[in-house]
């Protein structure tokens, strides 16, 4: 056959090409099978989560703070992780820890000042981590300026900043709080005869984003963040911030589910587009939404790419199972039903599957510790299952929010009494109970399982007073069980929860099939083991989880697994075949 002779600068090019296609930095084409997963930091990033208040006190005051967080970074980058999640940051009376803002250009006085921030953020990027901070705009404190003045008169400047009812109108339609001793949105305040909403706190009285000023005060803040070197935000509640400011009866088809109602205002969609045009867009930044009311059917809307709103959002459906309907955090008995589990995060996989991108989480500030919560406590079994939901997290085609602390399988504190309770949300809803004559041990009871305190105890240090999170009084107390369960320990010990997330977290980065990689489901019917496959141009990783004390078997139909072999696991030595499952044993096996 004819020599094809080249002429030069077309040699050239075709070598250019040749390499460029085998050099080893080309940024990762995804698989074709998978259209829509292109490439993106935010979708490879692991993103670690830090509730600065219970991280590290550095100054003996009891509280977290952010020269606490600073003294830390070594530690935040030995974990491997990309990213970090710092909840509210900002002045706050902290009626709610922050999510209550008094001043979104400050730093909270507990926490520090600008300068620790600044050296905060330096020290993070020094070591390629990105901080991303917590948006908190569908409310603002009460003791914010801005509702100074807006509840001062009622021709004030500020007064639309927020939702008022004249009284002469009468008792505004039914809005639901979260937090209000009797679930009543509406605050009635005398200096103007009028009723404030908050869906929240009565300290957390709702911004009116229908007033474009207020749209205006938010992004020029989110700017003023992102000019200083900020990776992004977590956005608290943001399918809340649109309102039809008429107020009207609840519309029928939303009768029981006032959250729908919240999360499917008539400007939402509009004012995130709004956000994304005046300020994400022009920042190489991450986005993702507190994604409360949104379903399989509205995500969409808020994370496709053509959609120019967000980049993620996180569901709340994994978290709410198991939970008794109708009664307040109440775990169902029967435990949590793994068939639902795996349907249910196989059904937000297949969402994402050609456009979008998920979120996976177990657990947050919001949420008891994951190990309690869908693993397993007790002595003989919490290293273990800790490690398995780990695996989980660590393997699924989403990113992964990981909550501190769960690295070291921190586990539930329990309290017996109200008094050791911090959170709004509990104190509040005791309040109702009591108020009601209703059994207050049973929600004592019920809370020892699901209070949002159970995942904000300080952080297990070491084995010294208070696990070396402060030299004074804990604002929370701290789990007893921090002498053997704590950092330093771990540290020592290779097969310890700690090396064993810094070791998936290390897989995750190696093996982008665990990013990108087409997801399948085997055995769904399976009432303990939650098995798939991750595979991604030519490598399928098969992962393994019994979610049981229970030996058990998963049937994997005709996956070849003549070749497999264990690539990570959390029992010293690989099982005799990767269908076989010890109690909470998982494991990662290269097909
Ligand atoms: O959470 C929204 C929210 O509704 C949660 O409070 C959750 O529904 C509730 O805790 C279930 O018990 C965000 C923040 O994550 C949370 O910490 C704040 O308390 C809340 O908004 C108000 O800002
Ligand atoms: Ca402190």
């Amino acid at each position: 056959m004819k020599k094809l002779v080249l002429p030069r600068n077309a040699a050239l090019l075709m070598l250019s090409i040749f390499l460029f296609m085998n050099c080893e930095n080309n940024a990762p084409t995804p698989d074709s099978t998978v259209p829509g997963n292109k490439p993106a930091w935010w979708k490879e990033a692991v993103v670690y989560q830090i509730y600065p208040r219970s991280f590290k006190d550095s100054n003996g005051d009891g509280v977290g703070d952010l020269p606490g967080i600073i003294s830390k970074l070594d530690y935040i980058q030995s974990l491997g992780v990309d990213v970090v999640w710092l909840n509210p940051i900002f002045s706050s009376p902290n009626d709610d820890n922050g999510y209550d803002i008094s001043d979104y250009r400050g730093i909270m006085k507990e926490f520090g000042t600008m300068d620790d921030f600044d050296a905060l953020l330096k020290g993070m990027h020094d070591r390629g981590i990105k901080l991303v901070l917590d948006l908190v705009a569908n409310h603002s404190s009460d003791e914010h300026e801005w509702f100074k003045q807006s509840r001062s008169s009622r021709d004030n400047p500020y007064r639309d900043y927020y939702h008022w009812w004249p009284a002469e109108k009468g008792k505004p339609a039914a809005r639901y709080s979260f937090f209000d001793v009797n679930n009543d949105a509406w605050k009635y305040d005398s200096l103007t005869d009028a009723y404030y909403l908050h869906y929240f706190s009565v300290k957390q009285p709702d911004l009116n984003w229908e007033n474009p000023k207020v749209r205006q005060e938010i992004f020029d803040m989110m700017n003023f963040w992102f000019d200083k070197g900020v990776d992004g935000f977590r956005m608290d509640v943001i399918p809340f911030i649109s309102t039809d400011t008429t107020f009207p009866q609840l519309p029928a088809q939303y009768h029981g589910d006032m959250v729908a109602y919240y999360a499917n205002g008539p400007h939402l969609h509009e004012y995130l587009r709004d956000m994304n045009d005046q300020v994400l867009r022009r920042h190489d930044v991450m986005s993702v939404a507190e994604g409360i009311g949104v379903t399989t059917a509205t995500a969409h809307d808020f994370v496709d790419a053509d959609r120019k709103e967000l980049n993620m959002l996180y569901h709340f459906e994994g978290v709410s199972l198991g939970y008794l309907p109708g009664k307040f955090k109440t775990p169902d008995p029967k435990g949590i039903d793994m068939v639902q589990f795996k349907t249910l995060y196989s059904k937000w996989d297949s969402v994402f599957a050609e456009r979008g991108w998920g979120t996976i989480y177990l657990g947050n500030h919001d949420q008891p510790r994951m190990v309690t919560r869908f693993g397993n406590d007790a002595p003989e079994y919490r290293e273990l299952s800790s490690k398995m939901l780990s695996t989980f997290l660590m393997t699924m085609r989403a990113t992964p929010y990981y909550y501190f602390g769960d690295e070291l399988g921190m586990c539930n504190i329990k309290f017996d009494r109200i008094e050791d309770y911090r959170d709004i949300e509990s104190i509040n809803m005791y309040q109702q109970v009591k108020n009601h004559g209703g059994d207050l041990q049973e929600f004592l009871d019920a809370q020892k399982t699901g209070a949002r305190d159970n995942g904000r105890t300080p952080f297990q240090w070491d084995n010294s007073p208070h696990a070396g999170f402060t030299t004074g009084a804990p604002w929370l107390k701290v789990n007893d069980n921090y002498l053997n369960i704590n950092a330093a320990a771990q540290e020592a010990n290779p097969n310890s929860t700690l090396n064993y997330f810094r070791a998936l977290v290390k897989l995750r980065k190696q093996e982008k099939a665990l990013v990108y990689g087409k997801y399948t489901l085997y055995d769904k019917d399976n009432p303990a083991v939650y098995a798939y496959t991750r595979s991604w141009e030519g490598k399928t990783f098969l992962v393994v989880l019994n979610f049981k004390s229970d030996t058990a078997v998963a049937n994997l139909g005709s996956l070849d697994l003549s070749k497999a072999k264990r690539v990570l696991g959390n029992y010293p030595d690989a099982n005799s075949a990767p269908g076989m499952l010890r109690a909470y044993e998982a494991a990662v096996w290269q097909l």
